[in-house]
């Protein structure tokens, strides 16, 4: 048997599971190599991690690995159901929560690497998160798909720590109760995008009025392996703030805040740096879980269902 323990929390309704002992030993390079090293020879663990029947399609999976710089507090590598993310905001909130849990971390400032660059996490006396995100910015403004079922779609192409194409242009009303339908527009139009010269994209993010009282928009955020993100997603909102601030539309320090599809909040803002914006996302999460996984090799799905087949 093989044990692997774990925390989970969540971020505005978006959970996180962090992997405290137990994961995979992916060597001493880079975080891209520990990263390379991950997708390559021990993907397994993912699955195991985030799929069924231990997981769900929704939980994002961080493992803490040593950073390059050791002034660093730690090297995160988030993945979920179907691959590896650059970075996450919901997911980078919950793993500070997760160390000041530990004891690791009290409040002030620290420094986290992903494989997509460092981010500035702060821990506040009132237990909320802020995360200085890696440089953001605006790639594409105005580009429009004919997308089958759904109609012309003009929306722009935005990094914000994972590629976003962002849309307020796809006629649906953003409620919870139409999750199902937001999904299937949001899919279509990613593979539409995806076919149009944008690959890349892997977040669909799909905007609209908000309802809570003092936020500024509500989305929708439709994740890779097509679960929709109960936050308002923080590489979303960063991807949000970049198409904002290359619009004029919001000025540097100002602050902006995101609803998301259950009506959770992150607050942003941002500084210019060259031709890209510093995202700080702000937000809120709880510890949900303490436990320890248990691999037993009789079992023939421990690492997980896996769509190429069960590994033994
Ligand atoms: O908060 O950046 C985020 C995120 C990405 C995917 C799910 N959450």
């Amino acid at each position: 048997m093989k044990r692997i323990s774990v925390i989970d929390s969540h971020t505005a309704g978006e959970p996180t599971r962090v992997v405290i002992d137990g994961g995979p030993n992916l060597g001493a390079g880079s975080l891209s190599e520990k990263l390379d090293i991950f997708r390559k020879q021990f993907d397994r663990f993912r699955t195991a991690i985030v799929g069924e029947p231990r997981g769900s399609d929704v939980l994002v999976g961080a493992v803490l690995v040593e950073p390059s710089d050791p002034s660093f507090t730690a090297g995160v590598i988030f993945f979920n159901n179907v691959g590896y993310l650059g970075m996450c905001g919901h997911g980078m909130i919950g793993v500070v929560r997760t160390l000041a849990h530990l004891g690791r971390i009290q409040t002030g400032e620290y420094r986290i690497e992903t494989p997509v660059g460092i981010v500035v996490v702060t821990l506040m006396e009132d237990g909320g998160v802020s995360v200085e995100n890696v440089p953001s910015h605006r790639r594409m403004k105005d580009l429009t798909v004919a997308v089958d079922g759904v109609g012309s779609v003009t929306g722009d192409v935005a990094w914000g720590g994972n590629w976003f194409f962002l849309t307020e242009d796809h006629g649906q009303q953003l409620e919870l109760a139409n999750a199902e339908t937001l999904t299937q527009t949001a899919w279509r139009i990613r593979c539409v995008v995806n076919g149009s010269g944008y690959p890349e994209v892997d977040h669909i993010e799909l905007l609209g009025p908000p309802k809570t009282p003092g936020a500024n928009s509500r989305n929708f955020v439709l994740c890779p392996g097509k679960a929709y993100d109960r936050s308002p997603c923080g590489t979303g909102t960063s991807a949000k703030l970049a198409c904002l601030a290359a619009d004029g539309k919001l000025r540097e320090g100002e602050v902006w805040v995101q609803e998301g599809i259950i009506g959770s909040t992150f607050r942003g803002s941002f500084r210019r740096e060259s031709e890209s914006i510093i995202p700080t996302i702000t937000g809120s999460a709880f510890i949900t879980c303490e436990a320890e996984l248990v691999l037993d090799d009789a079992d023939p799905f421990c690492w997980g269902i896996r769509a190429e087949g069960n590994v033994v």
